[in-house]
């Protein structure tokens, strides 16, 4: 239960609007593996060109509760999330933050 607090806690916006039960069929895939202390994602992104976007995608990655910080290497196209101790982020909201960046989620990695 504590996960899907944390997962609906993380959501941007009224995105948790819908009740919580409903997270409960999120898929397990759905859920980046983050669980460790210094726990890292690596998130592949599309459309980012200067260090603006970059700039854009690190701060709104950083203001998830669960991000210690993020770093984004545009020329790479991916942004490397590091999780603060025992937090867990979906894909899902990954996805979000990225799709509301407007720049586009291509997928996430375990690892940095
Ligand atoms: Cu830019």
């Amino acid at each position: 239960m504590k996960i899907f607090s944390i997962l609906c806690a993380s959501l941007l916006l009224s995105a948790c609007a819908y009740n919580c039960a409903d997270k409960m069929t999120v898929n397990s895939t759905d859920l980046a593996m983050a669980t460790g202390a210094g726990e890292c994602i690596t998130a592949r992104i599309e459309g980012m060109v200067c260090e603006s976007c970059a700039a854009t995608v690190t701060a709104n990655l950083q203001k998830q509760s669960g991000v210690e910080s993020a770093d984004v290497d545009v020329a790479k196209g991916i942004a490397h999330i590091h999780m603060k101790k025992g937090q867990h982020l979906a894909t899902k909201t990954i996805e979000h933050i990225i799709t509301r960046s407007d720049y586009v989620f291509k997928g996430i990695a375990k690892g940095c």
